[in-house]
C-alpha cells in the first residue's frame, strides 16, 4: 500500500485523481489538501468535499494556501468554469473540514508516520508543499516520494513554455525541485497521453450509477472547454496520472533530468527548463560540468494508456459497488 497525501485544486482532472486514489486498493489516501489554483481556495475546497460526497468517501480534507508565494494569483476559470468544477451536480459536504491548515496537516502527517512511508502528490500549484518544506525542513528526508503534476519539456498550456501549476506559483515550484527528495515530474508531455477517449467514456458509462454519472459530467464539461481552448477532441486526465504512477510504476517511463523553473523571463516565466542526463540530443550542458547529483528529477516520458484506463475503470467500479463488497 502506498500512503499518500493528495494536494489538489479540484478541478476536473483533480476530481478523477481523488476517485482513483480513493478507489484503488494499493493506495492509502491519508488526506486531501487543497490549494488555490484552478479556482479560489473557497471553491476548490468546497469542490473537494463535493467529490467526496458524490463518491461516498470520507477522507480528511484540509484547506490550504489561498494565494501563491510571490506571484499574483491567477485562476483557471477558462477551463474549469465559474465553480472550478462546472458540469456535474456539486453535492453539499457530508462532513466537516479537518481543522488544521493543509501545511500543518502535511507536516504532522509526514512527521508522525514512519520515515519513507508517506508520499506527496501535488497536482495543483505547489504552494502548500513549498510552505511545508520551509515550516519543517525535516519532511524532505522523511517523505518517500513526491510525484508532481506540473511542467513540460516540450510545450506549455498557459504560455508556449509554461504549464499552469508551475506558472501560477513558480517560486514554490522551484523550491520543490531544489529540495533534496525523490521527485517525479509528470508534465504535460505525459498527461496529454492520458485522454478520456470515447472508449474510456463508454466503459465508465457501462458501470452506471451516481459516480459514473459524475465522471461523465466532468469529462463532458472539460471536454467542451478543451475543444474550445486547445482544439482537443477529448480532454486529458492530467492529475490522475500521478496517482496511477504510484499504483504501478511500470505505467510510465521516466528519465533523469536537472529541472529548474524560469522565474524572471519576459516570455518564459514559469517554464520548466529540463536538462536530461541520458537522452541524446536532449542534454544541453554544452561542456558546463554539472554534478551527477543535479540530475535528480525523474521526468515522465510515456504512458501505458491501456493500463491507465483499466485503473480508472476499476476504481470507479469499486467505489460504485455496495459498501460490503469493497
Ligand atoms: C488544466 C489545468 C489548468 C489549466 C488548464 N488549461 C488545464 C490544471 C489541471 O488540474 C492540472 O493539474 C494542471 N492544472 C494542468 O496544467
Ligand atoms: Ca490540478
Amino acid at each position: 500500500m502506498e500512503k499518500i497525501i493528495l494536494d489538489c485544486d479540484p478541478g476536473h482532472d483533480d476530481a478523477i485523481a481523488i476517485l482513483l486514489a480513493a478507489g484503488n486498493p494499493h493506495i492509502d489516501l491519508l488526506g486531501i489538501t487543497t490549494v488555490a489554483g484552478n479556482h479560489t481556495i473557497e471553491k476548490v475546497t468546497r469542490n473537494a468535499l463535493s467529490v467526496c460526497a458524490a463518491a461516498g468517501i470520507r477522507i480528511p480534507v484540509a484547506r490550504g494556501a489561498e494565494c501563491p508565494l510571490v506571484t499574483p494569483q491567477m485562476v483557471g476559470e477558462y477551463i474549469h468554469g465559474d465553480s472550478g468544477l462546472d458540469g456535474p451536480i456539486l453535492l453539499p459536504a457530508t462532513y466537516e473540514l479537518d481543522p488544521r491548515h493543509a501545511v500543518d496537516f502535511i507536516v504532522e502527517t509526514v512527521m508522525t508516520h514512519e520515515p519513507k512511508t508517506v508520499s506527496l502528490v501535488p497536482v495543483g500549484p505547489f504552494t502548500n508543499i513549498a510552505l511545508a518544506v520551509r515550516t519543517e525542513p525535516r519532511i524532505v528526508e522523511r517523505v518517500k516520494k513526491v510525484v508532481v503534476m506540473g511542467g513540460a519539456y516540450t510545450r506549455g498550456n498557459v504560455t508556449p513554455g509554461a504549464e499552469f501549476n508551475i506558472y501560477v506559483d513558480p517560486e514554490a515550484a522551484e523550491a520543490v525541485f531544489r529540495a533534496d527528495w525523490d521527485v517525479t515530474m509528470v508534465g504535460l508531455d505525459l498527461t496529454h497521453q492520458a485522454l478520456a477517449t470515447d472508449e474510456l467514456q463508454e466503459r465508465v458509462r457501462a458501470i452506471g450509477g451516481q459516480i459514473s454519472d459524475f465522471v461523465l459530467a466532468v469529462w463532458d464539461f472539460v471536454g467542451s472547454t478543451y475543444q474550445k481552448q486547445y482544439g482537443f477532441d477529448v480532454p486529458p486526465v492530467h492529475d490522475a496520472c500521478c496517482v496511477a504512477a504510484l499504483i504501478d510504476p511500470d505505467l510510465i517511463t521516466t528519465a533523469l533530468a536537472d529541472v529548474h523553473v524560469e522565474l524572471h523571463g519576459e516570455w518564459t516565466k514559469g517554464t520548466t527548463v529540463v536538462n536530461f542526463r541520458d537522452i541524446p540530443g536532449m542534454n544541453h550542458t554544452n561542456g558546463v560540468a554539472l554534478r551527477q547529483t543535479d540530475f535528480r528529477t525523474s521526468v515522465a516520458l510515456s504512458l501505458d494508456w491501456p493500463k491507465f484506463a483499466d485503473l480508472v475503470v476499476d476504481a470507479i467500479e469499486r467505489l460504485s459497488a455496495p459498501v460490503v463488497n469493497r
